[in-house]
């Protein structure tokens, strides 16, 4: 039995589907307000995710895709430029509602509340972004849910590096077995194991096939009594969604 105190959320794919319908769309108008005539279809971005961090994704695209590319000015600041106008279209994206929240989540979010669970927020995204998808998903109270928000390059390294998360336990004076952590990526997943937390994955399309080795639990999504989940690895729980009852309990 873990003695739970806090959930730590991964943001991207694991509270909402963001990449293919948010930061994808959000980084082709930035090009294209930029003049450039790149263009990152859905399957070129499944490639892409494979670098974590809007920032570091524009490096690795302009190295193995544009290496002829010649930026207008110092490559860092390019980046950083056409990565800030990225920032502003993926905010007016989520506040047109276009980004759902997944299954489960705002449930999960509640229950752990009212059970006094601690809350926090461990991503690569910036922190505009995750704001905003928290104020237009869940209500803007629900930022003050989260103890820490720990976003974008508040570590130096990104996910698959466990940085974020050793900032997070060590920001809340948590040791790694008082915490359970979701996650939607392999990265994440390697992420959260290196700093010592058990973790479970709840899959997309992007990373349905990826190795999740190590996790706690691997579920297609948190599910609802009315859109229930499958088990992909792990012990089989008699429900039709993922509750914190069923696994683990605060001493
Ligand atoms: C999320 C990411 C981020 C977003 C874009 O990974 O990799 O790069 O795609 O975010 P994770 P920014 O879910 O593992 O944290 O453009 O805001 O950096
Ligand atoms: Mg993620």
């Amino acid at each position: 039995m873990i003695e739970l105190q806090a959930l730590i959320f991964d943001v991207d794919g694991t509270i909402a589907e963001t990449e293919r319908d948010g930061h994808r769309v959000a980084f082709n108008r930035a090009f294209q307000d930029a003049g450039l005539n790149w263009d990152w279809s859905v399957s070129l971005y499944g490639e892409l995710l494979a670098v974590s961090g809007g920032k570091e994704r524009i490096h690795f695209y302009l190295q193995q895709y544009e290496p002829n590319f010649a930026p207008p000015q110092d490559v860092d600041e390019f980046v950083a430029q056409l990565h800030a106008a990225k920032t502003q279209h993926f905010q007016k994206i989520v506040a047109e509602g276009r980004i759902p929240l997944r299954p489960g989540i705002k449930r999960l979010l509640e229950s752990a509340k009212s059970e006094d669970l601690r809350l926090a927020i461990a991503t690569t995204a910036a922190l505009p972004n995750v704001l905003a998808l928290l104020e237009h998903s869940l209500g803007k109270e629900s930022i003050s849910w989260f103890e820490i928000i720990a976003a974008g390059d508040i570590v130096p390294a990104k996910k698959p590096a466990p940085d974020i998360y050793f900032y997070v336990l060590e920001k809340m004076q948590l040791k790694p077995s008082e915490c359970l952590v979701f996650e939607d990526s392999q990265h994440g997943l390697q992420a959260a194991l290196q700093a010592g937390l058990p973790t479970i994955v709840t899959v997309n399309d992007y990373t349905k096939n990826q190795d999740f080795s190590g996790a706690t639990l691997v579920l297609t999504h948190l599910g609802e009594e009315d859109d229930p989940y499958q088990i992909l690895l792990g012990e089989r729980i008699n429900s039709n969604y993922f509750d914190l009852n069923s696994l683990v309990r605060k001493p």
